[in-house]
Parts: structure tokens; sequence; C-alpha cells
């Protein structure tokens, strides 16, 4: 355990001397999510500006019995769910699925990085949904999916990537990702998908800049953990948050300002970074899909849409999709 922490420490050190020697700067928004910084994204998630959350969970709601019917009429059904994190949207689809048919067992394989959230959420699920059978997997979602895979064997199964995750991965990096779930699929299978659709660029950015600033805090985290496990001399005061949409590569983008000529000691990487007024350090980039892009990612992933689930505005696509 220690090795691979130290391991994963290295990783982030090679990671930040990389992104911030390169020109423009950047910043991998893998390194968000540590303590802090994933309870700060819950808080995101049920920001008034953060749209996203309902309105996925409002579509899982309204219209699981869609959901459901993808997966026929098994007694027992297996769902994958990648990321998982507390799964609290997930708990939707289970009380669909679990009422709709009380004979029906259903085994939930939820995969994520943080061995201490699945283990209470897997405690809690099983203590709520008496026909639920909880098998974690701590891992991240490569080495996840094979376990998962591994125990499911030949029976039917749901994979499921919800929260517009997606969005986080460049279009090469998407399509990677989902060839490699597309090789896990058979042809009983389904994969849902939660992409956040384009619309206006001034809800765009409030959802990435919202009033109360917790936002602008998650982002500010990936400075204050370079200074924690680092030894980083930021001064956080000195930078600010920017969320823009930029129209024409369909993404928000996350950036922190530096807000003055400043040279910044990082100890662990015997370095100093120099930062201009001005210039911005790029952390995380969301992309925001057309039902256009959507069908030809998949095409280009191998997979093929079954149906489009998007609520009234049309604000967010809970897309069902299959291996032809
Ligand atoms: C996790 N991910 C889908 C979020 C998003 O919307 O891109 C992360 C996030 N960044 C700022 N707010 C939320």
């Amino acid at each position: 355990m220690a090795a691979k922490v130290q391991r994963e420490l290295d990783q982030f050190a090679r990671d930040v001397d990389k992104g911030l020697g390169s020109k423009p700067k950047h910043l991998l928004p893998q390194y968000f999510y540590d303590e802090e910084g994933s309870r700060l994204f819950e808080r995101i998630c049920s920001l008034p500006e953060y749209y996203l959350t309902r309105t996925e969970a409002g579509i899982l709601a309204g219209r699981s019995h869609e959901i459901i019917g993808a997966l026929g009429n098994e007694n027992a059904i297996n769902i994958v769910e990648l990321g998982s994190g507390t799964s609290t949207k997930t708990r939707i689809l289970f009380r669909a699925l679990l009422a709709k048919d009380r004979g029906r067992l259903v085994r939930y394989y939820p995969i994520d990085i943080s061995h201490t959230v699945l283990q209470d959420t897997a405690n809690m699920l099983a203590g709520d949904f008496a026909n639920l059978r909880v098998s974690e997997i701590t891992g991240d979602y490569e080495s996840g999916l094979e376990n998962a895979c591994g125990l499911i064997g030949e029976q039917q199964k749901m994979i499921i990537f919800l929260g517009s995750s997606i969005g986080n991965l460049e279009h090469d990096a998407a399509v990677a990702f989902l060839r490699k779930i597309r090789g896990k699929l058979n042809r009983a299978d389904a994969l849902l998908v939660g992409f956040d659709m384009e619309k206006d660029a001034d809800v765009l950015e409030s959802a990435y800049d919202d009033r109360a600033g917790v936002t602008a805090r998650f982002n500010l985290n990936i400075l204050k953990r370079i200074n924690g496990q680092l030894e980083g001399r930021f001064d956080l005061s000195s930078f600010a948050h920017r969320a823009l949409y930029n129209t024409p590569s369909h993404r928000v983008e996350m950036h922190l300002v530096s807000k003055k000529d400043q040279s910044v000691h990082v100890g662990a990487l015997g370095k100093s970074y120099e930062f201009k007024k001005g210039e911005s350090v790029h952390t995380e980039s969301s992309y925001k899909y057309s039902v256009e892009r959507i069908e030809s990612l998949a095409e280009k992933s191998g997979l093929q849409v079954k149906k489009h689930l998007l609520d009234d505005k049309k604000w967010f696509d809970l897309c069902l999709l299959h291996a032809p």
C-alpha cells in the first residue's frame, strides 16, 4: 500500500512538472479529487447553477421504464457502474428495478478509486435494498471493468457511466474509452452514458462559476493539493478562478489565472515556476455534445445509439447504447 501511495505521488509530481512547464500551462483534472476536492464536488452537484445532476436524476426517475426495458425480463440483472462515488443517482434505478418486479435480483458492481466511499456506500445500499447484492470494486475504470466482467461472465449486464464524466475526456480519449467498453459488451448488453448538451453560454458558464464560489474553491483546491503533497508554496489568493465556454471547441474550460507576476516554488520538485500577471493554467475541459456528435462518437467507438433520453429542455442526454 505504501509503495502504491508513493507511486501515485511520484506520478502527481511528474504531471505537475509537465503541466506547469508547458506553454500554455495546464494541470490534469483528475487531481481535483482528493478528500476535500471530492467533498467540494459533492456540493457542486447540488448547487442551483449546476443543473447537470438534477437534470440527469430527473431523466433517470422519469424514464426508468425505458432504461429497464433495454434489459429484457431476466430474473437477475447485473449493473456495472464506472466511477460510482456515493451511487446517489443509481438508487433511482434500483428503486425502479426492484419495485417493478419484486422477485428480481440486482447484482451491482460499483467501481471507484475511493475504497472508503465504496465500502460505506455498499453497506448503506445493502441495508436499503433487500434484493440488491453489491460487489464493490476498488480501482480505475479499466481494471475495475475487467474484474466486474470476469465476475459476471456471460450473463446479461448494463454498464453505466453517469454525470457527464465522459465530457472530461478529449475526443480521442473518449473514443478509446468507449472502444474498451465496447470490447466488453455482448449482444444483449446495454450501455448507459450521461452526456451534457450544448446550450447558452450564460447557462454553461454560471454552472461552472457559481455565486457561492464553490466551483472556485474546487478549482483552487488543486493548488492547495500541490502545497500539501508536493511542498508547493502557492498563495491561493493570488490566483483567480475562471470558467468560459469555448464555442468552437464545444467545451467549458476552467482556468486559474495569475493575478500578478510571481514565482512559485514546489519543494518536492526542487523548482520554481514563473507566472505572468494574467497568465492562465488550464485545469479542466468539460465537453458539451449534440445528438449528432454523440452518434458520431458512438459510431467511431463501434457502438450504436439505441435511444436518446433527453429532458424537456434538451439540456442533458442519458443515452442508451449497445454493441450492434
Ligand atoms: C465530474 N465532471 C463531470 C464535472 C464536470 O461538470 O465537468 C466536474 C466539474 N468541474 C466543475 N464543476 C464540475
